[in-house]
């Protein structure tokens, strides 16, 4: 039976060389699934973008949904971006609720629902991705007799939280149109489950009933390319490129910390941290330096652009206090590396400091983990991840002086300590294989 994946984006990107996988979690997931199975993926005919086929020697057919650029600033911009991303991640201040942005995003949920019911073959596999198509389930459900699985990327955040939408009722029931729902934690599965409860629909276990269906809700959360990594932490090339960085930090501990540039993610309050560091621990001056790698996101949308310049000033002003001729305290790199590259960082820190203020997953923990020689993850305990990694060292993010207090204890942690943690972690990961997850989801979904 073929699959048909269904996201925002597409899983091919432009590179010198040609075309190749995106980078990032999706994409490793399912293409190797799709390649086996053969089948389509689905994404968005972004307004303006150059549609990209998959390379000739593929199984994979590339379906795009073209949209205009008012239906794409309403469904990506609007809807997906100002309210249920920061509604989520429990940024509530800036949640913009219009009704204009929630006509656009059930128009092109719409669409979707079209185009892959056009693609549709009796006996395929639906499989919907993420927070931009709630209502495609429902709506493809009403359609075709497929099996739909869906996967929701982001914290499905309390009941109490969701039903600040006016339109709660209409996603929740566009979701239960599938026949299995994913989540990366219990912790989301239970928060779903509340939800459908209070709007009605009843709840045994882990099972929602819709009329004569019964909806599944399960955890199953997203792992990395292992075997990849293991590539890039042997790489010679990653190896010298990550004792040039250690040489450019000048200092006997280097912190790491690597993200989108998205206000969930704590760069800035990261940023306060490491400076109260400096000024509550001041033994450490001269002797660690922090890298901060920013990747540039979303900078269409006002909100990221407002935090690009309060991260500026926070590093400035640390730069301004503590910076000495022998010494730089921080590094902040606002640019976007190769995998390559960012290896050679994750081999190079001694800490990683990832502190999102909320995170559905973060895989960038579980790559630092992996790939890190000798090192400390240090771990907001509001990421998705701090349910799986339990050596990391845990922070309250929004705690500064807690988040001092630990980046002192990992810069001193002794080796044995170290060692331990890092080899149980590095056994996590494995056991959170990204090939195991799709394998995993549509065993169940089709089970
Ligand atoms: C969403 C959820 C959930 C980053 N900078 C560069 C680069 N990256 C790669 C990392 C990592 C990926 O991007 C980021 O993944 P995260 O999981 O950390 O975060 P989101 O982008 O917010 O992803 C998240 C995820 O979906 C999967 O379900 O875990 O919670 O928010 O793989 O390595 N890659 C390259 N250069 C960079 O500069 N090559």
């Amino acid at each position: 039976m073929s699959l048909i994946v269904v996201a925002n984006r597409a899983p091919f990107r432009l590179t010198p060389e040609g075309l190749a996988p995106a980078v990032g979690g999706l994409a490793t997931a399912l293409l190797p699934v799709l390649e086996a199975r053969g089948g389509v993926w689905v994404a968005a005919g972004e307004w303006g973008e150059k549609p990209i086929a998959p390379p000739r020697e593929s199984r994979v057919r590339l379906l795009r949904v073209p949209l205009t650029e008012r239906e794409w600033q309403g469904y990506y911009g609007g809807f997906a971006n100002r309210v249920l991303w920061p509604l989520c991640h429990y940024f509530l201040e800036r949640v913009e609720l219009r009704r204009e942005h929630f006509q656009d995003y059930l128009r092109v949920n719409r669409r979707f629902a079209e185009a892959v019911s056009g693609a549709w073959r009796e006996g395929d596999v639906v499989f919907v991705q993420d927070y931009h198509l709630l209502l495609l389930p429902g709506l493809l459900r009403e359609r075709i007799r497929a099996p739909i699985g869906f996967f929701f990327h982001i914290p499905w955040p309390s009941s109490g939280v969701f039903r600040i939408l006016p339109w709660g009722r209409a996603l929740v029931e566009g979701v239960l149109g599938a026949d299995l729902v994913g989540f990366h934690t219990p912790e989301y599965v239970e928060n779903f489950l509340r939800t459908a409860a209070y709007y009605g629909f009843p709840v045994e276990g882990n099972r929602v009933r819709v009329g004569e269906r019964s909806v599944r809700v399960e955890a199953h959360p997203l792992g990395i390319d292992t075997r990849r990594f293991r590539e890039l932490a042997e790489d010679p090339g990653v190896g010298a490129h990550a004792r040039a960085l250690r040489r450019l930090a000048g200092a006997d501990r280097l912190i790491l910390g690597v993200d989108r540039l998205d206000y969930t993610k704590g760069v800035l309050e990261r940023l306060l941290a490491y400076e109260r560091l400096l000024q509550s621990y001041p033994h450490w001056r001269g002797r660690v330096a922090f890298f901060q790698i920013a990747t540039p996101s979303r900078t269409s949308v006002a909100a990221y652009r407002e935090l690009k310049r309060r991260v500026d000033e926070a590093a400035g002003r640390i730069l301004g206090n503590f910076l000495r001729e022998d010494w730089v305290p921080l590094r902040y790199f606002y640019q976007t590396y190769s995998q390559e590259e960012l290896a050679a960082f994750y081999r190079a820190a001694d800490v990683a400091f990832i502190t999102p203020l909320r995170d559905g997953m973060n895989l960038v923990a579980l790559e630092y983990a992996y790939t890190a020689g000798e090192g400390v993850l240090v771990l907001s305990s509001l990421a998705g991840a701090a349910e799986y990694l339990k050596e990391a060292l845990l922070v309250n993010p929004y705690d500064l002086d807690g988040m001092a207090a630990t980046l002192d204890r990992a810069l001193r942690m002794p080796l044995g300590e170290r060692q331990e943690r890092l080899e149980a972690l590095k056994g996590r990961v494995e056991a959170l294989e990204v090939q195991g997850w799709a394998e995993r989801f549509l065993a169940s979904l089709e089970g």
